[in-house]
């Protein structure tokens, strides 16, 4: 299998308990290696973008308020199969549904709050990575 890219994002409720290493030694014992990382406080406008495609659901208003809540940790993660291997190590995005051993599983306190964020295609990945990092802050 390829080297591959995708992106991450540890959530404000991961970060406001505190989650950001444990998160991060998951992500590294799984393989993946993280190439570019920086903790930001999403803007509203951040948010609406990023999650444009579920601009139409219920959930969405919600959803951009719990991401502009608190610091996210914003990173780039780097190996081989990486855009799946990272949403086998993050898990189902309801917490409830995860597999024993997944950081939603171990850490997420609902569908919404689930403490982790993986593209969910090396394309999506690419347009999300350019979406928050310079080429230059990314370091392979
Ligand atoms: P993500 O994009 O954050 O990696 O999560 P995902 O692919 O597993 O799930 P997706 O369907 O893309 O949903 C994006 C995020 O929206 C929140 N959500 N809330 N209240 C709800 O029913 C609901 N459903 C989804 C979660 O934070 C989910 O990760
Ligand atoms: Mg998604």
């Amino acid at each position: 299998m390829a080297l591959e890219r995708t992106f991450s994002i540890i959530k404000p409720d991961a970060t406001r308990r505190n989650l950001t290493g444990k998160i991060n030694a998951m992500l590294e014992d799984a393989g993946l290696r993280i190439i570019a990382q920086k903790r930001i406080r999403m803007t509203q406008e951040q948010a609406e973008t990023f999650y444009g495609v579920h601009k139409e659901r219920a959930f969405f208003p919600d959803l951009v308020k719990f991401m502009t809540s608190g610091p996210v940790v914003v990173q780039v993660l780097e190996g081989e199969g990486a855009v799946l291997k990272n949403r086998e190590v993050m898990g189902a995005t309801n917490p409830a549904n995860a597999e024993d051993g997944t950081i939603r599983k171990l850490f997420g306190e609902s569908v919404e709050a689930n403490s982790a964020h993986g593209s969910d295609s090396p394309e999506n990945a690419a347009i999300e990575i350019a979406y928050f990092f310079a080429g230059a802050e990314i370091v392979g």
